[in-house]
């Protein structure tokens, strides 16, 4: 019989997954191993863990045949330190949720950029607290709907991206689970800048999000993906005019080189008489 693809992957024991018909998650966790499997031997199932907060989107971990680690809402990022500072030959991926990552753990997100810990940080963007039945989290756009905002919500949102390089990132980017090929690419990418990076993979939840909001299908909720991301060449070209509120930049926003917080610590250690790790 003919091996599926990448069903290595995945524990299969933990299958079906719990993710709704239609759920973006599936095609964002898939981006992921492919991303990994482009990698070769420098990331493989026994160098790769995989860390992740509470909610929906941090379920992956558990469907994913890796070391794997599923925390408290908001906390990868700290125990992903944690493992990175410990084992610094590990890879070590997070994935996230818009609640997990930039509610509860806000905090957490902006020191992890700060330091630009050695972390592959991938949230999943559904724009709404999924989990718990939608409620509104700091990215859900102005005038959605949600459980807590039933006549839409009036809080100005984060650009979980810009956030991510104003605090100090040293990669940044966005795609979407319509652009599956360029969301693998960011991925990739991502893995290899030594430093904190930072994906925002937007995926539609077309139960607690896109039925509330009259999205209609999951098919219609992706379409609006494709019909809405533009890619950042021509987002830079666009007229301000153009830039509606609904439209959203997706590529490679920020790449710089700066020391992680690894190499500061191994020097730390150094200066403390012990053994560099
Ligand atoms: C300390 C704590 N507070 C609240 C919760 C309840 N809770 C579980 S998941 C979640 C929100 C999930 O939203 P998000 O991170 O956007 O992930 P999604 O489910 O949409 O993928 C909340 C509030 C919890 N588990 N722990």
């Amino acid at each position: 019989m003919m091996e599926r693809s990448y069903e290595k992957y995945f524990r299969q024991n933990r299958l079906p997954h719990l993710w709704c018909p239609g759920c973006g998650n599936g095609i964002a966790m898939k981006a992921i191993v492919r991303a990994i499997e482009s990698h070769g031997e420098n990331f493989t199932q026994d160098n790769t863990v995989i860390v992740s907060g509470i909610g929906c989107s941090s379920r992956a971990s558990g469907y994913m045949d890796f070391d794997t680690l599923h925390t408290a809402h908001g906390r990868a990022i700290p125990f992903a330190t944690g493992i990175k500072l410990a084992n610094p030959d590990l890879n070590v991926i997070v994935i996230t949720g818009d609640g997990d990552c930039t509610a509860i753990g806000g905090n957490h997100f902006i020191h992890g950029c700060r330091r630009n810990v050695d972390l592959t940080v991938i949230l999943f963007n559904n724009n709404i607290y999924g989990m718990t039945g939608g409620q509104a989290s700091p990215m859900t756009p102005p005038g959605m709907r949600a459980t807590t905002a039933p006549y839409g919500s009036i809080d100005r949102p984060f650009d979980a991206c810009h956030l991510a390089v104003a605090s100090g990132a040293t990669y940044v980017a966005r795609s979407t689970a319509f652009h599956v090929n360029h969301l693998v690419e960011m991925i990739k990418n991502g893995f290899d800048n030594k430093g904190f990076s930072f994906i925002e993979a937007m995926v539609q939840c077309p139960t607690a999000y896109g039925r509330r909001n009259k999205f209609g299908a999951p098919s219609e909720m992706m379409k609006w993906l494709r019909d809405n991301a533009v890619m950042k060449a021509a987002w830079d070209k666009l007229p301000e005019e153009k830039k509606t509120p609904e439209k959203f930049p997706i590529g490679l926003f920020y790449q710089a080189e700066a020391p992680d917080y690894g190499a500061a610590y191994d020097r730390v250690i150094a200066k403390a008489g012990g053994a560099s790790a």
